[in-house]
């Protein structure tokens, strides 16, 4: 590295070299592994400059470069150190405690899921931790009053590593250093954990307690088909955390309508008493596509109250444009807590306004205790750093009451949407991409639709709709199909079961002669061999990332690679990440706590004849040069 920074020097390439160039160019001798750092970084920094962060190839780019926003500060009003909450209630209490407290609190209790479910369902899972970071002593600090952040887990997991070059347990360490008093609150996708498959048990197991020591507190768990039996191992592994388990129940269907009369009022209470004789801490209702109407969440809230003895968290998406009411049906019928996310994060397809629903409740019997300037202040903040998401937004302007029709998870809504545009249905077909996926849903017989059995409806949705095949085609014998090979993979049983078994006829079509699958396919994997995993990963690994190959081995690989290369570039501002730098422009940028390299790009280079350009930079006031060759 020496020599190549030697022969990279602008003095050197420019031919001006005499004897003294070492002594004259002190950098050249600064410590050498901070000084790997900042030559991967600009490498990385001269990249984007040339060829464009490749998250962005194939999106519209904003007409100018949103600027990165200052970091909230906390008034001089609020606490210096982050004042004891929720989490220091759980650690003195221990989880069942907690329960009966939670259960005993006037107040509505609130989670913001701002860090979580409201970008996962935004902005495609997109937001980098430099915003969370930044937002965080702020939480710490002015809003102890929330019963937890919701920030890790679900699709950020492998949307971190695979699309943002981040390191998932390097985004939990810090944010519980910045938030130490704040329960923090995980999606997992019980014996799928943050991936799209079931996994052996002992790798669930392996990763819950990766996951717990590393900061969270609160795993909300579900199962894709809710078959409670797919959910023991993962709640299990939680409860010998001592963390506290939130066993959640997805709401599909309506209680209301008898014709969906497969997800009645009853189906609910059986499933909510199970989880809680399972062991569950907490019941979540989790209404991940926003179908459950006021009426219905008053009745189903009320109902659960009398029927089960753990206090109840109702999570939902405000898809409908009418999730409010849901929101406040719920607490007058008596739920524990809600989800929410902050004001200039909120609505559409991610979860009900946060600010307002603290607005609506000030002065009330469930005051929530959140303070309306510090509410305020981190909207401001979302606000400006949602700016730098731009690329990634969709295109929707409002509520949509067809969210009743195909109940599609608010966080695979705009993700299908995508995906259909970029196998040529355009928006103004989307009216048959929901269409198909309600089908889809009927002819699978009705089931519950989160990830991943959500995806796999939503596969067939799209085969039908570019394919142009019609119920009939699907569901005749004579009529061969080529199902997507997730449609194969859940009619075998590879993600358990829905009550009452998928619909034989169309079973035996899809899976031709090869039988499904009876058992639990956790118990019948083999077990992941740990030791031997372990040994694949590169020295200084920890059992963290042992956890990150088990869930996605090629994506961790390429993640790894990534990280040879240019190093961490999480550090790096989110508009140099996604944007690169202009000529003149400088950014700071914090390697750790007290050691900050200031960048300034001064020029792009002309293309040279094998393809590359220099970039030009000034690193701590010294000269860098980098040599990028120009993608083709
Ligand atoms: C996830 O599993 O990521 C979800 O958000 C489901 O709602
Ligand atoms: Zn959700």
């Amino acid at each position: 590295p020496f020599l190549e920074a030697v022969v990279m020097h602008p003095t050197f390439l420019a031919g001006e070299v005499t004897t003294r160039f070492i002594d004259e160019t002190p950098e050249l001798l600064e410590h050498p592994a901070r000084r790997d750092r900042a030559t991967k970084l600009l490498k990385f920094i001269g990249e984007v400059i040339v060829n464009g962060n490749t998250e962005m190839k194939g999106r519209k780019l904003p007409d100018t470069i949103p600027p990165q926003p200052h970091a909230p500060v906390p008034g001089p009003d609020l606490p210096q150190e982050p004042p004891a909450g929720t989490k220091q209630l759980l650690d003195e209490l221990g989880p069942e405690k907690f329960a009966e407290w939670m259960k005993a609190e006037t107040r509505l209790l609130v989670t913001d899921t701002t860090l979580r479910d409201a970008h996962q369902s935004l902005l495609a899972t997109r937001m980098r931790s430099f915003e969370m970071m930044d937002a965080a002593p702020l939480y710490a600090r002015g809003l102890p009053q929330l019963f937890s952040l919701e920030c890790w887990g679900g699709a950020t997991f492998d949307v971190s590593m695979r699309f943002l070059q981040e390191d998932p347990w390097e985004r939990l360490r810090e944010i519980r250093r910045l938030v130490p008093n704040i329960l923090l609150q995980m999606l997992l996708r019980a014996s799928n954990a943050v991936g799209y498959t079931n996994y052996p048990d002992n790798v669930v197991r392996h990763f819950v307690h990766q996951a717990a020591d590393n900061g969270i507190d609160v795993f909300r768990v579900f199962d894709s088909l809710n078959w409670t039996e797919n959910m023991g191992v993962a709640m299990d592994a939680v409860r010998e955390t001592g963390k506290i388990c939130e066993a959640a129940v997805c709401y599909t269907g309506d209680i209301d309508d008898p014709a969906r009369h497969k997800y009645d009022l009853k189906y609910y209470v059986d499933i909510a008493k199970e989880l809680e004789r399972m062991g569950a801490h907490v019941l979540g209702i989790k209404d991940m596509a926003g179908v459950c109407k006021p009426f219905a969440a008053r009745k189903l809230v009320s109902t659960l109250k009398e029927e089960v003895g753990i206090p109840i968290h109702f999570h939902m998406h405000d898809t409908s444009g009418f999730g409010a009411a849901s929101l406040l049906a719920a607490a007058e019928a008596g739920v524990d807590a809600l989800d929410a996310a902050i004001d200039s994060m909120s609505g559409l397809t991610s979860q009900p306004n946060l600010g307002s629903l603290a607005a609506c409740f000030r002065g009330q019997t469930r005051d929530t205790g959140l303070p309306a300037p510090v509410l305020r202040q981190m909207s401001t903040y979302w606000e400006q750093a949602r700016r730098l998401y731009w690329p990634f937004e969709s295109d929707i302007r409002s509520g949509t009451s067809d969210v009743y029709r195909h109940e599609m998870p608010g966080g695979q809504y705009t993700n299908l949407r995508e995906q259909a545009r970029s196998l040529g249905i355009g928006d103004d077909r989307w009216p048959e991409v929901s269409r198909a996926y309600a089908e889809v849903n009927e002819m699978f017989g009705d089931i519950v639709k989160v990830t991943p059995t959500s995806k796999v409806v939503g596969d067939m949705a799209l085969t039908m709709v570019t394919g142009g095949l019609t119920r009939e085609d699907v569901l005749s014998p004579e009529k061969d199909i080529s199902f997507p090979d997730s449609v194969i993979s859940l009619f075998r049983g590879d993600l358990g079961h829905p009550p009452g078994g998928f619909p034989k006829e169309l079973q035996k079509k899809v899976l031709k002669d090869e039988a499904p699958r009876h058992d639990r396919p956790g118990a019948e994997l083999p077990p992941g061999d740990l030791d031997a995993e372990r040994a694949k990963l590169e020295e200084g690994a920890t059992e963290a990332d042992l956890a990150s190959r088990l869930m996605y081995p090629q994506v961790y690989e390429t993640f790894a690679a990534h990280r040879e290369e240019f190093g961490d570039t999480s550090v790096l501002p989110t508009e140099v990440f996604f944007y690169g730098m202009q000529p003149g422009q400088e950014v700071s940028v914090t390697l750790e706590p007290g050691k900050t390299l200031v960048i300034r790009c001064q020029a792009v280079g002309d293309l040279h004849e094998d393809g590359s350009r220099l970039v030009f930079f000034e690193l701590n006031g010294q000269p860098r040069t980098v040599r990028v060759k120009e993608a083709g």
